[in-house]
């Protein structure tokens, strides 16, 4: 047998989430086309008759703008220092720059094992990954390159057998009908985060945190969820209700599907939106909201 955490690390969008979800065969990140939509290090779990990989997604690396991108950067740090392995997802789609190499180089001079995921195959040349392989080799990057597509599960099986080569001896850590560390109330939290994400555009997103106030299961089986959704300025709260309330409407019952399918059991859910000015900067409702140093 053997286990191990892998840390998986890279730039924001790149599609870390997004593999970490097919490579465990169940949704345990929230995806979205806008950089940090992952906001957390979570675990996911993928257990199998001779190996267990414990996949820990992280919210990557840019540009922190305010605390709370500050507190995920370093989210991210910390979760690259305390596993056996790093995978680097790349997006191939995107090139190669000078920032991905030095970043990727930094990653490698900590002395973890490391390989590169080279994802996103499926909406590019393929005359580009020799290219791309060898610029990364001639820049003294020379760690495993796996190309892969999570979206089209191309080459999915082969990462698997590589990473799980590549852990150490030992049994598994955690028990294996358990798929991720956070509990179904966070992951209900973050399917609307999710949502909203998906519905609307740059400047109102980001700003975005959902706050559960009631999650129970009643005795006929259906869930009651209560939540909040705070937002950052009295317009983007105009944003997000929309007229007559048909945004907040549509967004609350694309989430309310997505939570049942999670749960496998009806849901009844009122949401809130409510705004707490610069909410992102201040330490008492970053704690608050979840996001706990
Ligand atoms: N075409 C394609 N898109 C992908 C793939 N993996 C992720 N994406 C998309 O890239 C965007 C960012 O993905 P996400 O997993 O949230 O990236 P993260 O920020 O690194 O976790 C989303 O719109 C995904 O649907 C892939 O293999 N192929
Ligand atoms: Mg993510």
């Amino acid at each position: 047998m053997r286990s191990g955490f892998i840390g998986v690390i890279g730039k924001a969008n790149a599609g870390k989430s997004t593999l970490v979800n097919v490579l465990v065969g169940e949704k345990v990140a929230i995806v979205s086309p806008k950089p940090q939509t992952t906001r957390d290090a979570i675990m996911g779990i993928l257990t199998k008759p001779d190996y267990q990989l414990v996949f820990v997604d992280t919210p990557g690396i840019y540009k922190a703008g305010s605390r709370l991108a500050a507190q995920m950067v370093k989210t991210t740090e910390t979760a690259a220092k305390d596993v056996d392995f790093i995978l680097y997802v790349h997006d191939g789609h995107g090139g190669v720059s000078d920032g991905d190499i030095a970043l990727i180089k930094k990653y490698m001079s900590d002395g973890t094992p490391m390989a590169i995921a080279y994802t996103k195959i499926d909406i590019m040349p393929k005359e580009n990954i020799p290219a791309d392989v060898k610029k990364f080799y001639e820049n003294g990057i020379d760690c495993d390159i796996l190309p892969v597509s999570a979206r089209k599960f191309t080459n999915i099986g082969k990462l698997e057998e590589y990473l799980a080569a590549k852990m150490p001896e030992g049994d598994k850590v955690i028990a294996e009908d358990i798929v991720s560390d956070k509990s179904e109330k966070f992951m209900v939290s973050e399917i609307m985060r999710e949502k909203i994400l998906l519905k609307f555009g740059q400047e109102v997103p980001h700003g975005i945190a959902v706050v559960i106030n009631t999650f129970e299961k009643q005795e006929n089986g259906v869930y009651e969820v209560n939540l909040d959704i705070i937002c950052e300025k009295p317009n983007h709260k105009a944003i997000l209700i929309g007229k007559q309330g048909s945004a907040i409407k549509e967004v609350s019952s694309f989430a309310r599907k997505d939570m049942e399918k999670f749960l496998g059991a009806k849901v009844f859910l009122t949401t809130y939106v409510k705004v707490k000015e610069d909410w992102r900067n201040r330490p008492n409702l970053l704690k608050d909201f979840g996001y706990d140093d």
